[in-house]
């Protein structure tokens, strides 16, 4: 343990902010001159100051905790130069991106290291339109100073060619955890997801629970400290607002591997887009549900004034910092808190009623199975019996371009997975036991013991990764590649 307030003593010289610039100019390769970048993203270790008493040290894009918000245009083609200033090698992923598989960042698929304390130029065309977002894509293992634990992490909005515009101002808010550690279980209840846990899945988890040497759960990780835009409730700025006001709300869960929830007291949500898509039919909800990754926009229009507590359902993370305060105009006092009543989140909600997707070419079928403390005391995962190998990165199906592929995932684990898959988009069609079409998504949460299905279409070459977007999860196991063939 490094002794806080020694820490804090010899830090207080350095502004926080500022990257080192001895580092940055150690090994820096001279970026091409001929064209100038539109973005610059520089990673280097840095300190997020939580609330004043909570200062943390991790590895920060721009020096800032999120990341800034980056605004694409669509179809415009975008020059970003990525340095890395830290001693390892890093990879930026644009998540939700239906782009190149160099650029996508993600080394099973090709994408090429930043390397440490040097460069890469890269440029895309930004696709599709909405509400995106970006972050590192190592494997972190057992380290959690690594990967989706630090705060690499930030918001990207793809303006569209035309903006319907039923909304008086956007606010960006990006929920994140910090001061990981590992733990034995203890996870909590997941019971929100709509549907029913499905027989023959629950025996094949027993079984698997019993064929185990190890008779101890796995790791898990757990957090101190928890954030919306980089500061603890009540330590940064209030959203102010205005009675009357239609404020739409991008909402980005950038955790590395927790499950969110999101209310403000007196209320509702009208959920227009998910994952940055928008939705066939925009529904009132009372409140949000994110899986790992997940985005949601939605309005909520100010008609209950107060000074309100805008944060997660469960209170032991939000009175350690998950939530910001909503204060209208004239109104004064302590934050106010009230928990509402428990609500099933149901995707399906916000489908085309009475429609089916389109008939796929194929259909592809995956049993996910946990297997307890196999790995050095962590759980392994296998998709239909096998873990994905980062020694091999071997492609597990081969598919052609044009075709239209049903994916049928069915969790053998009591856990929540939030299913992603890069470089294209998906349609859901079938969760919770019940169809629905016309909800395009990039990651999905599969509840424990039920069954998912989703299709999408191979139109973007290239390999082609899947993964949960929990970190423990994918960097045990549970990845897949696609390659197009
Ligand atoms: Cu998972």
């Amino acid at each position: 343990m490094i002794d806080r307030r020694a820490f804090l003593a010899s830090t207080a010289l350095f502004p926080l902010v500022a990257p080192d610039a001895r580092l940055a100019h150690a090994a820096e390769p001279v970026a091409p001159a001929a064209e100038k970048a539109d973005y610059m993203l520089r990673i280097a270790t840095g300190l997020a100051e939580l609330a004043p008493e909570h200062i943390v040290s991790t590895t920060l894009y721009n020096g800032q905790f999120p990341g800034p918000l980056l605004r694409f245009k669509e179809g415009q083609r975008t020059v970003v130069d990525i340095y890395n200033d830290t001693d390892t090698p890093e990879l930026v992923h644009w998540h939700g991106q239906i782009i190149p598989s160099d650029v996508d960042g993600a080394a099973e698929e090709g994408t090429p290291y930043i390397p440490p304390h040097g460069m890469r130029r890269i440029a895309f065309v930004p696709q599709p339109a909405g509400f995106r977002f970006y972050h590192t894509h190592v494997v972190a293992g057992g380290d959690l100073n690594r990967g989706t634990y630090t705060g690499q992490v930030g918001p990207v909005y793809i303006e569209p060619k035309n903006e319907p515009g039923a909304y008086d101002r956007e606010v960006f808010l990006v929920l994140k955890e910090c001061e990981p550690s590992f733990s034995r279980g203890g996870d909590m209840a997941m019971d929100f997801l709509a549907g029913e846990p499905i027989k023959e899945l629950q025996d094949i988890g027993k079984r698997s629970d019993e064929e185990a040497k190890e008779k101890t759960k796995g790791y898990e990780v757990g957090y101190d400290l928890f954030s919306i835009n980089g500061k603890m409730l009540g330590r940064g700025d209030p959203i102010r607002v205005k009675q009357g006001e239609r404020v739409l709300f991008h909402v980005l869960n950038g955790s590395a591997g927790e499950i969110r929830s999101l209310a403000l007291p007196g209320h509702t949500f009208k959920v227009v887009a998910l994952d940055g898509n928008p939705v066939p039919t925009p529904r009132d909800v009372p409140l949000l549900w994110l899986g790992t990754a997940e985005r949601i926009s939605a309005i909520v229009e100010m008609n209950h004034s107060g000074v309100w507590v805008m944060g997660d359902l469960a209170d032991e993370d939000r009175n350690r910092g998950m939530g910001i305060v909503v204060e209208y105009a004239g109104a004064k006092g302590k934050p106010q808190w009230v928990k509402p009543k428990s609500y099933r989140w149901d995707y399906t909600l916000f489908g085309k009623p009475g429609v089916t997707p389109a008939k796929p070419d194929d259909t592809m079928e995956f049993t996910i199975v946990k297997h307890n403390a196999a790995l050095s005391g962590f759980n392994r995962w296998t998709l239909n019996g096998e873990a994905f190998s980062m020694e091999t990165m071997k492609p597990m199906h081969m598919v052609h371009a044009g075709r239209r592929y049903r994916l049928k995932f069915r969790n053998a684990s009591d856990d929540i997975h939030p299913l992603h898959l890069h470089r294209h988009s998906f349609e859901m069609g079938r969760v919770g036991g019940k169809p629905t079409a016309g909800v395009i998504k990039d990651v999905v949460m599969l509840a424990g013991f039920q069954e998912v299905e989703f299709d999408f279409v191979a139109d973007n070459p290239g390999m082609t990764l899947f993964h949960c977007h929990q970190q423990l999860h994918m960097d045990y196991g549970f990845m897949a590649l696609f390659q197009y063939g």
